[in-house]
């Protein structure tokens, strides 16, 4: 094929992608939710989803799940105010943040995320798994770093596509509507690792995100911080009873680096770091964790005056 009628393939393509995703609406809204059960908006496989969902089921919270399109312009969330997700909505609560989803299960539905005893070190470690060189570097080992990207993001758009996008024209279609993102968190990324680990120097940020060895080890040192919070109980910080904030946030990024994100089956996109010599201990706790309490998304939408279990 000429390089012109290639082009209009996959721009058509493309088009009748766009359109579908935009016609793709919420499948449940929180209108028809008269229970008390929170209900949680999510992009499926998305780590930040999963941290709230996580939290919610590893504490026996029952809730509903409402899937929302990828599409930020079709996305209808419970805040105008805030575009991201995980949102959710409790008694007329909204939460837009899942920091902020996880304290409001401690305040308002039991949980105990933050056990009094480890309560600021647990929540220093979930947000600096979130927001931190971990976080980033799942978005870099996703988007950015082009090995890791074929491997996960490409690899789940291409599966997602349509039936009407040839199978051999669906990986430079995804690549086409992946750019602008790809391109967006690779500053996003870049920023984080600068500010997080180089006092904000730019030019270091780069020279570490561009030699796959030095990324690597940023990671891995970065893990072992987590892997250090491990004591004898089965979760971080020593906590025995259920996951902390801390097991569920960094629980939640490391699934994208080498688990499936539970039913959501995302491809991983580091799977070589599940046998790092250096992150046994953690790896175990990762196995625990997806055998305690594996992240779910599907499977919640409830009924009408039903909660989601
Ligand atoms: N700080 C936020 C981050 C949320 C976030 O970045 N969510 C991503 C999904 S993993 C998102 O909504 N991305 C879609 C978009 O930005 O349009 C939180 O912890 O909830």
């Amino acid at each position: 094929m000429t390089r012109r009628p290639l082009t209009l393939v996959y721009f058509a393509a493309s088009r009748l992608w766009r359109v579908s995703m935009a016609s793709l609406r919420p499948v449940d809204d929180v209108g028809s939710d008269d229970d008390d059960a929170p209900v949680v908006y999510v992009i499926l496989g998305s780590q930040f989803s999963a941290k709230a969902l996580l939290a919610l089921d590893a504490h026996g919270i029952p809730h509903r799940v409402v899937f929302v399109p990828l599409s930020r312009a079709a996305r209808r969330l419970p805040s105008d105010a805030s575009p991201t997700v995980p949102q959710m909505t409790h008694r007329g609560a909204i939460l837009t943040d899942s920091e902020d989803i996880l304290h409001h299960l401690d305040d308002s539905l039991g949980a105990s995320c933050f056990p009094a005893r480890v309560a600021r070190e647990a929540s220093e470690a979930s947000v600096r798994a979130s927001d931190g060189v971990l976080a980033a570097l799942v978005l870099h080992y996703n988007w950015v770093d082009e090995p890791g990207y074929r491997r996960s993001m490409r690899a789940a758009g291409v599966r997602a596509m349509p039936w009407y996008v040839p199978l051999c024209l669906s990986g430079a279609v995804v690549d086409r509507l992946a750019r602008k993102a790809r391109a967006s968190f690779a500053r996003r990324v870049r920023k984080i690792v600068a500010k997080t680990l180089f006092d904000g120097d730019d030019a270091k940020a780069d020279a570490t995100l561009a030699d796959p060895a030095e990324t690597r080890e940023a990671l891995v040192r970065e893990l072992e911080w987590f892997q250090a919070t491990l004591k004898e109980a089965p979760f971080m910080l020593g906590v025995a009873e259920a996951p902390c904030a801390a097991d569920v946030s960094a629980f939640a990024q490391l699934e994208r680096l080498v688990g499936t994100m539970g039913d959501a089956s995302v491809p991983p996109s580091l799977p070589e770091l599940a046998s790092e010599p250096r992150l046994v201990r953690l790896m175990a706790w990762r196995k625990e964790m997806s055998e305690r309490c594996p992240i779910r998304f599907k499977g919640k939408r409830g009924g009408r005056g039903g909660a989601a279990r």
